[in-house]
């Protein structure tokens, strides 16, 4: 069986992850269901990035120690993630004694090599991004990332040798294309960052504590982004001296997806590590767009976070991850505000799926006492139908293998449309008047068996859905492999009762 290794960023255990935050962990899982759906082993790996400066000063502002803070924020995004219905086969943590270990050898490894070295840094330092900026990269005097004040700073710390990979970088981006999506911020990092020239960057920290200290030299922590990206392989196995059997199977990753803020961080800091490690680059970087509350930049100290959980709570898990995957597109940002999601739950989720659903098992229960019926009457609508329905895999697939979620999406929804206007054209209600049973039987079997295929195929990003919609149709006819033929919905069983999988909103007055 192939594998499939998927990661999203390991999330900053500063505080309670926003929806954009979230919005991630339920991209990643909609591509992770798909890939088990086709039949991949997947290994789907998310986490937690809880060292640093930022983090240290947020416990001891609560009275806490960094660890005590860590663990609880750890867990209230965990909680999330599994309310959220994602299906990661491994939430890591950068405070894990296997990851802090390995960090501890391959910073030793990097200095051994002579790609790490000791020397003095003086620059602009900004406390909340934890990060050095040169004067020419701020904007007006502040940092370039978050707007703050930056100060002065000069300290003794370890460097490592970007710039050695400036040329090796930019021929690998030129030449591989596809190693970082979408086109426009590969083109962002070798215009603005690689091609101007890379500056050796600073490994350590010696300002405070609240890191994996460097093992030979302990008044020195290891700088986060160090620690962090390491993560993709080490809670995998891998050891300088001698990698796990799961490392050598899943590394390297097919898909790192991350937010565009740290695009940077991926396509440059980390191929520049690994090849100091000799390590193979992973497949493919993903720098997917945000989501903005009212067109606004979501902040967590801006006051505008809105939180999955909350918005789960009112509408559902599934009406929260339909919004997400639906509203991002491919490569702009997408907007949320809560008159937005009830548009589009009033009119994908409760009119076009829900209503589908549930009419015509409503129809089969009335007509045909629940029980799966078929005739031979065939009529040229069929055809149109069960052409849209039978094409639709192909196209979701494109999508996702071109990681198009939003598009996706789409194919799956343009099933539910084409059987909702079949209806329309059928018009079974007037066969019924009509005694027309035979007709009706056919009409009812291909609505029924249209929906099964677009159940297969909505699992990947409404699991919980598809899986009702599979119970109410009481079949186990559910495998990839079962929508390559129309037909599977077995004449003679009988259905469950039908029952509204989205009640519509009204909206206030
Ligand atoms: O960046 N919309 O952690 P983080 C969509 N620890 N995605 C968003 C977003 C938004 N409004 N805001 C943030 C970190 N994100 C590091 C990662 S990986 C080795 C270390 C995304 O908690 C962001 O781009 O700040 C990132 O991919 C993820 O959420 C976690 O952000």
């Amino acid at each position: 069986m192939e594998k499939y290794y998927i990661s999203t960023a390991i999330a900053y255990t500063s505080g309670k992850p926003h929806i954009g935050n979230t919005y991630e962990i339920i991209l990643a899982d909609a591509i992770a269901r798909f890939k088990r759906l086709q039949g991949y082993d997947v290994y789907f790996q998310t986490g937690t990035d809880e060292h640093g400066e930022k983090i240290e000063l947020k416990a001891k502002d609560q009275g806490k120690t960094p660890k005590e803070f860590v663990d609880e924020v750890a867990s209230e995004i965990k909680r999330i993630w599994d309310t959220m219905n994602t299906s990661y086969d491994r939430f890591v943590r950068t405070t894990d004694e296997i990851h802090e270990k390995q960090v501890q050898k391959i910073f030793k490894k990097m200095y051994d090599k002579g790609d790490i070295y000791l020397d003095e840094y003086k620059g602009l330092y900004c406390t909340p991004c934890e990060s050095f900026w040169t004067e020419s990269q701020l904007v007006d005097g502040k940092c370039p990332d978050c707007g703050r004040e930056v100060s002065e700073k000069s300290e003794q710390a370890y460097f490592f040798r970007l710039s050695k990979y400036q040329d090796r970088l930019e021929n690998f981006l030129t030449e591989n294309p596809n190693f970082l999506q979408p086109d426009s911020r590969r083109n962002e990092m070798l215009n603005n960052f690689i091609k101007p020239g890379l500056q050796d960057l600073c490994v350590s920290r010696t300002s405070f504590d609240w890191g994996i200290p460097v093992d030979f030299d302990p008044k020195h922590v290891v700088y986060v982004w160090l620690d962090a990206l390491t993560n993709y392989i080490t809670n995998i196995g891998y050891d300088v001296d001698n990698p796990s059997e799961e490392f050598k199977k899943y590394w390297p990753a097919d898909l790192h997806l991350i937010g565009k803020d740290i695009v940077r961080f991926h396509s440059i800091y980390w191929p520049a590590f690994l090849w100091s490690l000799d390590i193979e680059l992973p497949k493919q970087i993903f720098g997917h767009p945000w989501l903005l509350t009212n067109n606004d930049k979501i902040g967590k100290s801006r006051g505008n976070a809105i939180y999955a959980d909350d918005l789960a709570e009112q509408y559902g898990v599934d009406a929260v991850r339909y919004y997400v995957l639906h509203e991002i597109p491919f490569a702009n940002d997408g907007n949320l505000t809560y008159d937005l999601l009830e548009e589009r739950y009033n009119s994908d989720l409760a009119n076009i799926l829900g209503n589908l659903v549930n009419r015509t098992i409503s129809m089969n229960k009335k007509y045909f006492d629940n029980i799966v019926s078929n005739s031979d009457i065939t009529d040229t609508v069929d055809e149109d139908l069960i052409n849209t329905v039978m094409s639709a895999k192909g196209k979701v697939e494109k999508c996702m293998d071109d990681l198009r979620v939003a598009d996706a999406i789409d194919e799956v929804f343009n099933i539910f449309k084409r059987c909702n206007k079949y209806i329309d054209e059928t018009t079974p209600w007037i066969l019924a008047k009509e005694e027309n049973k035979d007709r009706l039987k056919k009409v009812i079997y291909n609505l029924l068996e249209s929906i099964r295929i677009g159940a297969v195929l909505l699992h990947s990003f409404l699991p919980a859905t598809s899986g009702e919609i599979f119970r109410q149709l009481n079949t186990t006819e559910t495998s990839y492999d079962s929508i390559n033929e129309f037909g599977k919905l077995k004449v003679g069983d009988t259905l469950n009762d039908p029952k509204p999988l989205f009640i519509r909103i009204e909206k206030e007055k």
